[in-house]
């Protein structure tokens, strides 16, 4: 099966998450953490950070690694493929989140996440990411992109 691996990473401050609007590529039209893939001869972390700068133009501080999520998708009965993605909270960055060509930067509050607007699974393991809780979880998307099944697993 194919496995990618990607990160994610949600700065917060003063009660509130930056959740920027991804303008193109996988998640288009969402609200979500920053991030994308790591690429070869990179650690995690420094694909965390690269995607940061890349995406929002901040230079981002400490990473607090928070939670593991494979996602699995099917573009067909039998095409599953995988995205382990490393999530990441941060508190401290220099300079001020910048729209790109990839994502628009919206504030929220943490009590009032735009789950409308966001990918399925975020309600069930964002709000504890966020609140400090650690953990581990698998989705198992359908071909329409509906959740089939899912475990969340504190760590
Ligand atoms: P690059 O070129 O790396 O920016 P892009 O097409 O933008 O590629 P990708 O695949 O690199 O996207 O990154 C997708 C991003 O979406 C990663 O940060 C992980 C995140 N992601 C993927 N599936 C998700 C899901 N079901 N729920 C969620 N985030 C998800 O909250």
């Amino acid at each position: 099966m194919l496995k990618r691996q990607a990160t994610l990473c949600f700065l917060m401050q003063k009660g509130e998450v930056l959740l920027p609007m991804k303008k193109r590529g996988f998640g288009k039209d969402r609200f979500n953490g920053v991030g994308g893939k790591v690429e070869a001869g990179e650690t995690i972390e420094e694909a965390a950070r690269r995607e940061v700068f890349e995406e929002i133009a901040v230079e981002v501080g400490p990473l607090k690694k928070m939670a593991t999520i494979e996602f699995f998708y099917r573009e067909t009965s039998k095409e599953i493929w995988c995205q382990e993605v490393h999530v990441f909270t941060a508190t401290e960055w220099k300079g001020t989140p910048q729209e790109s060509d990839e994502m628009a930067p919206h504030w929220f509050p943490i009590q009032s996440l735009p789950f409308e607007k966001m990918w399925s699974d975020d309600p069930y393991w964002l709000p504890k990411v966020l609140s400090g809780e650690s953990l581990k979880a698998r989705f198992h998307y359908t071909p329409e992109i509906t959740i089939e099944s899912y475990e969340v697993t504190p760590l």
